[in-house]
């Protein structure tokens, strides 16, 4: 996977890079490069956002700008760029992100996110240079970034490696349907902690009723 954010802010996902499933996606051949559009506008004084034409509070991300960079990261016009590669804005206004939606994207090779900030992105944006509009909930966050690592780290997680030997050998215990994720409830010693005690069954070392019985628990979960 080769993922490509454009933000004004590369350095907010240093943390993130250094996550281990991204490390070991990023080890095992996954590249993650941040874009500035500040580096690339042709803006004076590395200008990059605009008050809204018609009033409000607030800046606007400039469609010239965002046009700028990617043209200086793609070479290509960022028109034709979408035709080539998903391109998704991240926008509390988008398709809501699910897991069916982060697996597509986690099949694709090659993955762009656009990070707004202030009040968003122009409009011309979205329409023009976007192939997906995606939001990860109904609130509005004060920028794209956290919301681009939300759907960065959900895609890292699905590629081959990522989660690394250990997590692998015990992945048949896990469910398909969640892609990876217990849907049975887990405990870790100690076995009993101010009288709440661990079920018996998870104590026993007899597999076959311990995997009976979570999937019981899945089913109950999932109802
Ligand atoms: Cl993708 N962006 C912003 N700014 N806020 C959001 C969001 C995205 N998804 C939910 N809230």
């Amino acid at each position: 996977m080769n993922l490509d954010i454009v933000t004004l802010f590369p350095e907010s996902f240093d943390w993130f890079r250094s996550q281990r499933h991204v490390v070991n996606a990023l080890a095992a051949g996954s590249t993650l490069t941040t874009i500035n559009p500040r580096d690339h506008t042709p803006l004076s004084g590395r200008q990059v956002d605009d008050a809204p034409f018609g009033g409000g509070a607030g800046m606007v991300l400039r469609v010239d700008v965002m046009d700028a960079a990617l043209q200086a990261h793609y070479s290509v016009d960022p028109v034709e760029l979408r035709r080539r590669r998903r391109i998704v804005a991240l926008s509390p206004a988008g398709r809501l992100l699910d897991e069916a939606l982060v697996s597509e994207f986690a099949g694709a090779p090659e993955l762009t996110l656009l990070c707004g900030r202030y009040e968003g992105f122009d409009e011309r944006i979205v329409e023009h240079f976007a192939s997906d509009v995606v939001s990860i909930g109904r609130y509005v966050l004060s920028g794209g970034e956290l919301a681009a690592m939300v759907l960065a780290d959900a895609v890292f997680r699905k590629l081959p490696g990522a989660l690394g030997h250990a997590d692998s050998s015990i992945e048949e215990s896990y469910s398909d349907a969640l892609d990876g994720q217990p849907e049975y409830p887990q405990y870790t010693r100690p076995a009993e902690y101010r009288g709440w005690r661990v079920p018996d069954v998870l104590l026993g070392g007899h597999h076959a009723e311990i995997r009976r019985w979570r999937r019981e628990r899945a089913r109950e979960r999932a109802t």
